[in-house]
């Protein structure tokens, strides 16, 4: 499955029990960033007036923030003669390695310097225990320490969840995934994303999976308000 096989929605109408979930829009994950995404940096503007939409809305505006120690499990430094994107398939890590990425603290943790911070109603923080990844903002990759992040959507009677961010192809995907399993209405931003696109199926399997699941995909000029 590739990007032009996506069925988007016509339009959508957001109003209360929507939320905005914003996925690690962080320096790491941009070009010249130790993880780059290519053209990650190119949907911060978007990601800002959407933001604003749920803002203007009163609607809950949450990010996920990759969030990791130094030496973490899932970097290539950490296994010897080991290099980024080497697969690997030890227990809630992988499909691959990566280079040391967001490490708590640094610049390339910080979140990109044009998008608006101040929209962020809540921010999870995820990837910070030593030897397990966390590429969902739900649940690790365990598959089953929660982040904290359903119980904190279902407080605020959040039904409905709009993703956007980095990247399509993990973070996003398994967030999105997640999402449906715990019950959730999702859909994908589609043109808000950028993907890792590493190994060469991932895109591919993250749109069929997600489409299999029942996420929506749509496009950011689309997304309107309710009005009562
Ligand atoms: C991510 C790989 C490793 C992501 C995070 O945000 O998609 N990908 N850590
Ligand atoms: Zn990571």
């Amino acid at each position: 499955m590739n990007y032009r096989d996506i069925h988007y929605e016509l339009w959508a109408a957001v109003g209360p029990q929507d939320a905005l979930l914003v996925v690690d829009l962080q320096n790491d994950f941009m070009p010249g960033g130790a993880l780059p995404v290519p053209e990650g940096d190119t949907i911060v503007g978007g990601v800002n007036a959407v933001m604003e939409l749920f803002s203007a809305a009163r609607l809950p505006v949450v990010f996920t923030q990759d969030w990791h120690p130094a030496g973490h499990g899932s970097f290539a430094s950490a296994h010897e003669g080991r290099k980024p994107f080497d697969p690997c398939v030890a227990e809630g890590l992988g499909p691959v390695l990566w280079p040391d990425h967001c490490v708590q603290g640094t610049w390339g943790a910080d979140f990109h310097q044009d998008l608006k911070e101040g929209f962020a109603q809540a921010i999870i923080r995820k990837g910070y225990h030593g030897h397990i990844d966390s590429y969902s903002g739900i649940y690790e990759n365990d598959r089953k320490t929660p982040t904290g992040l359903d119980g904190y959507l279902r407080e605020r009677l959040v039904r409905r969840l709009f993703l956007c961010g980095l990247a399509l192809d993990y973070c996003v995907f398994f967030t999105a995934a997640d999402a449906l399993n715990r019950g959730y209405e999702v859909y994908v931003i589609l043109d808000l994303t950028r993907a890792v696109a590493a190994p060469e199926d991932s895109v591919s399997h993250a749109l069929e999976t997600l489409t299999t699941a029942g996420a929506g995909f749509i496009h950011s000029r689309v997304l309107g308000l309710r009005t009562p």
